[in-house]
């Protein structure tokens, strides 16, 4: 920052297909795993917040769900209309995250209209470490200059960290002058008790097959902070019995091991000693009941 130059703030919503890269590239933007990731689509279920501070502004990340192309169901259908309609809050960039490939059509032209507005949108095609890129991200490039008209356009790998400066002194230019929205040292507007939950979602995509962690919804019932460790409690709700049995395995081995793993992540993400009590509910067909899916927070 140059000495007097007034400070800047503001909001950016990250916005793309499921899978883009976009929970990968706010947490390499922070700096810190914030929000989770996984191979999977729909890994991310909730509008997750990151505040980065730079000298001279602080930038506000929102990290989205994704735009899936064809909801499933109705806890799909939700998590859609919650990334859409994070583009439509007016945010001060809108940030489309893109892969190095053929640009799809039925996106681009979805992303064409969230754009509209009065924010500027910048353009982010990520996943640049991968062979074939360059050559693909030129394609992706043209196609969305002419739908969408980005005011800028970068590349990026979220995940070697590759192009992430240039990116954020895109961003910083076209925020406008604000005092910052949140105190300093603030990471989120969520509390650990949140990450909690998440972290332990993020163990059950790493431990069981696809369906398990799509059918599974986290509770965070209790986390006391002190002692000589933080102690939480959290229940896992799946559809079927057949589920509970799956993350319970055999002698209720493979819930220890999501136990452990999990309170392992939680005591990084805290800095502080663990102690995880881990439960297995079955709520049938939650992700089709409206009331499951606000008790969860997905609607
Ligand atoms: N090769 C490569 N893979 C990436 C990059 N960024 C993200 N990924 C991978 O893409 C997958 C989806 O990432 P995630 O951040 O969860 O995507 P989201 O659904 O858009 O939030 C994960 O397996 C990431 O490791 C990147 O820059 N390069
Ligand atoms: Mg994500």
């Amino acid at each position: 920052m140059s000495e007097g130059a007034p400070f800047k703030a503001g909001f950016v919503v990250l916005l793309g297909r499921p899978n883009a890269g976009k929970s990968t590239l706010m947490n390499a933007l922070l700096g810190t795993k914030l929000s989770i990731v996984s191979p999977h689509p729909q890994t991310t279920r909730h509008k997750i917040l990151g505040i980065l501070e730079r000298p001279g502004a602080q930038i506000c990340f929102l990290d989205t769900p994704g735009l899936l192309a064809q909801p499933g169901d109705p806890l799909q259908s939700a998590l859609r209309r919650a990334a859409a309609a994070s583009a439509r809050e007016d945010p001060d960039i809108l940030l489309l995250l893109v892969e190095p490939k053929a640009p799809d059509a039925g996106a681009m032209e979805e992303l064409a209209a969230l754009a509209k507005g009065q924010h500027a949108v910048i353009l982010a095609v990520n996943k640049m470490d991968l062979p074939g890129a360059a050559a693909a991200a030129d394609a992706v490039e043209k196609a969305y200059a002419e739908a969408v008209k980005p005011a800028a356009v970068a590349r990026v790998s979220a995940l070697k960290k590759l192009g992430l400066e240039a990116l954020l002194a895109d961003i910083e230019a076209r925020l406008p002058q604000s005092p910052p929205f949140y105190e300093q040292g603030r990471l989120s507007d969520r509390w650990e008790r949140f990450f909690a939950g998440e972290l332990i979602r993020e163990q059950l995509f790493s431990l069981y097959s696809d369906e398990i962690p799509h059918a599974t919804a986290v509770a965070v019932e209790q986390f006391i902070e002190g002692g000589p460790a933080d102690v939480v409690r959290a229940i896992l709700y799946v559809e079927r019995d057949g589920q509970k049995g799956i993350i319970l395995g055999k002698g209720g081995a493979a819930l220890r091991k999501l136990s452990e793993r999990s309170r392992a992540a939680i005591s990084d993400f805290t800095g502080r000693p663990t102690e995880l009590d881990l439960w297995v509910k079955v709520r049938k067909n939650w992700r089709r009941d409206p009331r499951s899916l606000r008790e969860f927070g997905y609607a």
